[in-house]
């Protein structure tokens, strides 16, 4: 077999976006600094056994006073685009009423500093963050909260609309209502069906409100980022078309809100998921004119496909109320250090079936990546098996391209090591390595890997990363 350098392999379209994305609370720190507001994740990290070893966001990679840096650090890459999130409780301190000035003149220092460096901002408007005294009334399971959402949009707008193309909403509401307010898994850490249903809504309510506000002001791109992965059946499921396991998962996963923002329709299985758990009174009329705005670009955030068989008295998961009867399997094959499948055709697969059935809306990749076990050995970071999975699902991509797929860009998770969430700064997602004792910055392997690709706008012939 050749080594395949300096032949061609895989190629982008031109003026594909490469970029890489992290989130405000995973990176920032600075919890305390000019104004900031305290946010569930300030509260839930400090409650006893909730994060690993009690890690919280307080420093995290210290990006707040290290902008600068990560910013050359990104340019040496070659990056055209990085994906952040603004701080909600930065802006607002409070959630709501009199803005800090002070909050935003952070994301105005980075933004300028991006462009000077020729790297397009994409900013996400909610990673996760939500002020504390907004989940003190209730947080997303409150209607007012999604109205609170739209006006912290504007405000975020008014500063810096003049230098931001591209306005995403909201990352993953799944997540944050079913890891937030199902499992407890995440802050607030409620453990509720009825919540989180309540909170998905709200999210999703939130997001059109916002969108709608944002376009008012001038927005010229809005986006939204949802965790959607391909819902595969396994055992007695594989060859089983109809299963109701993967039809139930991927409703409550990917179609739950998928349709509302793209279709302006609630899938009916889902809701009579909802119905059972709580009821449907918090759903008002017209709130789907509302949630179905128009939507220039569907961020992709994907990790894995789920694997699903049908198993009557299985138990279900917790984060997918209505999945009695259903078991969640692991098949057997690699993993990542967070132990989930690697899995590159699910990239494609699902890339297809969006192009497919929502062909107006441009596809973007605002995540993807996987935490390995790195270490620094003098003064390296061999992440061999980074590069194999982003080699992968990079081939993934491109080969849903060539299908077809209006795939825009690929933003890889992530720029740094950094928090990450209930496991804290043990594992580590970053193509660059952080030494968190210093702060002291390492590109790893794969980094120079990526520098590479984005070079030469494609893949070297033949695969880098299983050698
Ligand atoms: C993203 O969420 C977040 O946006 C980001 O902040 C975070 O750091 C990053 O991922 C890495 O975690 O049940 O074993 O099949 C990821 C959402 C949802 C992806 C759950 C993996 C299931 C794994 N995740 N999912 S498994």
């Amino acid at each position: 077999e050749t080594s395949g350098r300096g032949e061609t392999g895989p190629a982008f379209p031109d003026g594909f976006i490469w970029g890489a994305a992290t989130a405000a609370y995973q990176i920032e720190g600075a919890w305390d600094e000019d104004g900031r507001g305290r946010s569930i994740w300030d509260r839930f990290s400090r409650l006893p056994g909730k994060v690993a070893d009690g890690h919280t966001g307080d420093v995290a990679c210290d990006h707040y006073h290290r902008y600068a840096e990560d910013v050359r650090l990104m340019a040496d890459l070659g990056l055209a685009a990085y994906r952040f999130s603004v701080a909600w409780p930065r802006v607002l301190p409070t959630g709501s009423g009199p803005v800090n000035p002070r909050g935003l003149d952070f994301y105005d220092r980075l933004v300028d500093e991006l462009l000077a460096h020729g790297i397009t901002p994409y900013p996400t408007l909610y990673h996760w963050d939500l002020p504390q005294l907004l989940e003190d009334e209730g947080g997303w399971t409150s209607r007012d909260v999604a109205y609170r959402f739209a006006d912290y949009a504007v405000a975020v707008h008014d500063r810096l609309g003049d230098r931001i193309r591209t306005w995403t909403t909201l990352n993953e509401p799944w997540v944050a209502a079913f890891l937030g307010y199902g499992s407890g898994v995440h802050a607030p850490g409620r453990q509720s069906p009825a919540a989180a249903f309540r909170a998905a809504h709200h999210l999703l309510l939130g997001h059109g409100l916002a969108a709608s506000a944002l376009r008012a002001a001038g927005a010229a791109e809005i986006a939204l980022t949802l965790n959607l992965a391909p819902v595969i059946g396994t055992g007695a499921c594989e060859r089983h078309d109809a299963c109701a396991a993967v039809s139930t998962v991927d409703g409550l996963l990917n179609r739950q809100f998928l349709e509302p923002a793209l279709r302006g329709r609630h899938p009916l299985d889902v809701l009579e998921i909802v119905a059972r758990h709580g009821g449907l009174e918090h759903i008002e009329d017209g709130d789907l004119e509302i949630i179905h705005q128009p939507l220039d670009l569907l961020g992709i955030n994907y990790y894995n496909p789920s694997f699903v068989s049908c198993a009557p008295g299985a138990p279900g998961d917790r984060v997918y109320p209505g999945s009695e009867g259903i078991r969640f399997d692991r098949p057997a094959g690699p993993t990542t250090a967070m132990d989930w499948p690697i899995a590159p055709s699910g990239l494609e697969s699902l890339l297809l079936r969006l192009a497919r059935d929502y062909p107006e809306v441009g596809l973007l990749v605002t995540e993807n990546g996987a935490a390995f076990d790195d270490v620094v050995r003098d003064g390296r970071v061999a992440d061999t098996e980074r590069i194999g999975y982003l080699d992968g699902h990079l081939r993934a991509a491109h080969a849903a391209i060539s299908a077809g797929a209006d795939l825009r860009g690929y933003l890889v998770w992530s720029l740094l090591d950094n928090f990450e969430w209930a496991y804290g700064y043990h594992k580590r997602f970053g193509i660059v390595y952080v030494d968190f004792a210093t702060q002291r910055r390492i590109p790893k392997e794969s980094a120079l890997w990526y520098r590479e690709v984005i070079s030469r706008n494609g893949l070297s012939y033949g695969s880098q990363g299983d050698r």
